[in-house]
């Protein structure tokens, strides 16, 4: 099982350095520092991808789905960024509709994180699962279609906020954040309100860029890039890395 994982993850590495070969002709130039921004999220994402992956074995058993789960987020986020960033070297620019391609798998992944630390404590119902899924699901297309042009931008903004504001529902005060304060586990109530802060906080860069770059007069492509990479930064690692303190926490607890 742990050689399939290593294997798996070696063919990721190979992916990576033979699509980077590929685009030989462009060169990240050093003072591209948008370009050299998506460098840096590609090799953090790739890191932290092996470090779950390989931390998996570690932690009790309840908890291996939670770092399966983070390390697919980080390695689907790092092969989009290995694409992106050919993109940008390439042509100066990344259209943020690319984005959407990699947010629609590691969002309702991400979702699905919330679901998988309260089961690794306790007996929850699926219903948060579901709920958690469609509310990103919305939250997504509705951007998409509006950043797309297949409906007005300002409509699918308010239908993705819509998604969102019943995500922060649902952690917050719905059934989730509920089950989440009566679990009496400290080292999952501790990852979880952290990870309701990067779902409020982190993720409100997200609907900023967009009110920024379509429904005001436009905003600068190099800026918006940067910022966007570094939410991505903070939104997948740390996330990960948040319920990787609670497996470890919790594997200590129970092995004493
Ligand atoms: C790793 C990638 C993440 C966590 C991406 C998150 C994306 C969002 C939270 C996007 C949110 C949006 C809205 C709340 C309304 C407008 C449309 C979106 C899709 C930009």
């Amino acid at each position: 099982m742990r050689k399939l994982g290593l294997l798996a993850l070696a063919a990721v590495a190979f992916l990576g350095i033979t699509s980077s070969a590929n685009a030989a002709t462009a060169l990240l130039q050093t003072n591209d520092f948008v370009g050299i921004s998506f460098w840096l999220v590609s090799m953090g994402m790739i890191a932290t991808t092996v470090f779950f992956f390989a931390e998996r074995g570690t932690v009790a058993a309840s908890w291996r789905t939670s770092l399966t789960v983070a390390g697919l987020v980080t390695g689907v986020a790092f092969v989009h960024y290995m694409y992106m960033r050919e993109v940008w070297v390439s042509t100066g620019d990344s259209p943020t509709v690319y984005r959407y391609i990699d947010w629609l798998i590691t969002v309702p992944l991400q979702m699905i994180e919330f679901y998988l630390i309260l089961a690794a404590v306790r007996k929850v119902p699926t219903s948060i699962f579901w709920k958690l899924l469609i509310g990103s699901l919305v939250m997504l297309i509705g951007g998409y279609l509006g950043e797309a042009g297949y409906i007005q931008p300002f409509v699918g903004f308010v239908i993705g906020m819509a998604g969102w504001i019943y995500i922060l529902f649902e952690i917050f005060s719905g059934e989730a954040g509920t089950m989440a304060a009566k679990a009496g586990n400290k080292a999952m109530a501790t990852a979880f309100s952290a990870m309701r802060i990067i779902v409020t906080i982190g993720w409100a860069i997200y609907p900023l860029g967009y009110i920024f770059g379509y429904l005001t007069g436009g905003v600068d492509a190099n800026a918006l890039n940067v910022i966007y990479n570094l939410a991505d930064f903070i939104n997948k690692i740390a996330f990960g890395l948040v319920i990787w303190a609670a497996a470890m926490q919790n594997t200590r607890l129970s092995s004493r």
